[in-house]
């Protein structure tokens, strides 16, 4: 597809998404393609973590949280979340993973301890209800100017989100463009599941990519990894996202963990730059 070898600045006009366009813009001018998948469950952790990264290298686009796993969590954390966002211009992804029906996410999404839409730029939705998620978060999100990932595909061996139901996912997200500004997927999908008579030639979607890893294929539940360069430069996904590759699983030692994210948004970028000149 066209998008595949266009530049991330080139893109933002591809978008009416004020987020998309946020995450198109800051690529460009960070030089990144690196989303920081931060899985710990203790709140100071997870501030140290960011304070780790951010300001060595101010490289980092993203940081997916699951917020729901913080043990000690009060609303004070997004205030300190929110405060390290501005400070080192990075974009938040909560990795939500709604499922249910459009009232009930709607809820989910607004309310309850978290109320994510208030502090996340992005979230995740299954596509397994169909239409009504998207309308039940959007009715939420929209207004407030944010973006909404579809799961079109997972990581994981043996994943039921293959064939038709990917090709769903994608017609769902094209119906839906204000709202809906790519997938969790391993591959592009720019035309996916469209029919002969839509011309989807320049059709742009953003995907970001789980899975990532350059020391391990794996882990002992069913992850798979790959590396970057098969991600970005392979399979034509715009933004890797790597999380135990980056904070490993027991060392928490602030330079170990800036140098392999240093590292995977090195090998990140060089393989966007293989795509775009090759
Ligand atoms: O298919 C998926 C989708 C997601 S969002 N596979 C995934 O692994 N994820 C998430 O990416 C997962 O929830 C975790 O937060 C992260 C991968 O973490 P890692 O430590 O394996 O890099």
């Amino acid at each position: 597809s066209s998008a595949y070898k266009k530049t991330y600045g080139n893109r933002v006009s591809n978008f009416s998404n004020p987020t998309a366009k946020l995450i198109l813009e800051t690529m460009e001018r960070k030089k990144s393609n690196l989303a920081v998948s931060v899985d710990v469950t203790d709140a100071n952790d997870l501030l140290a973590i960011i304070e780790a990264v951010a300001p060595y290298h101010s490289h980092e686009l993203f940081f997916k949280t699951h917020i729901d796993i913080i043990q000690n969590f009060d609303f004070s954390l997004i205030e300190k979340l929110q405060h390290l966002s501005q400070k080192y211009d990075f974009v938040y992804f909560e990795d939500r993973k709604f499922a249910d029906i459009g009232n009930t996410v709607a809820l989910q999404y607004s309310s309850g301890v978290y109320k994510i839409a208030s502090w996340s730029h992005l979230t995740n939705a299954h596509p397994v209800p169909g239409l009504s998620i998207i309308k039940g978060l959007s009715s939420v999100g929209l207004p407030l100017g944010r973006g909404l990932l579809l799961l079109a595909e997972m990581s994981t061996k043996g994943s039921l989100a293959v064939g038709t139901y990917t090709e769903e996912a994608v017609r769902m997200a094209r119906q839906n463009r204000d709202f809906v500004i790519g997938f969790i997927a391993q591959k592009r999908m720019d035309g996916v599941g469209s029919s002969e008579e839509e011309d989807t030639s320049d059709e742009d979607f953003l995907i970001l990519t789980p899975g990532i890893g350059l020391d391990a294929k794996g882990d002992s539940m069913g992850q798979q990894y790959r590396t970057p360069r098969e991600a970005i430069f392979g399979s034509g996904c715009d933004i890797i996202i790597v999380g135990r590759g980056i904070y490993g699983t027991d060392s928490k030692a602030v330079d170990t963990i800036a140098a392999q994210a240093e590292r995977y948004m090195a090998e990140g970028w060089a393989a966007y730059l293989a795509r775009i000149n090759n």
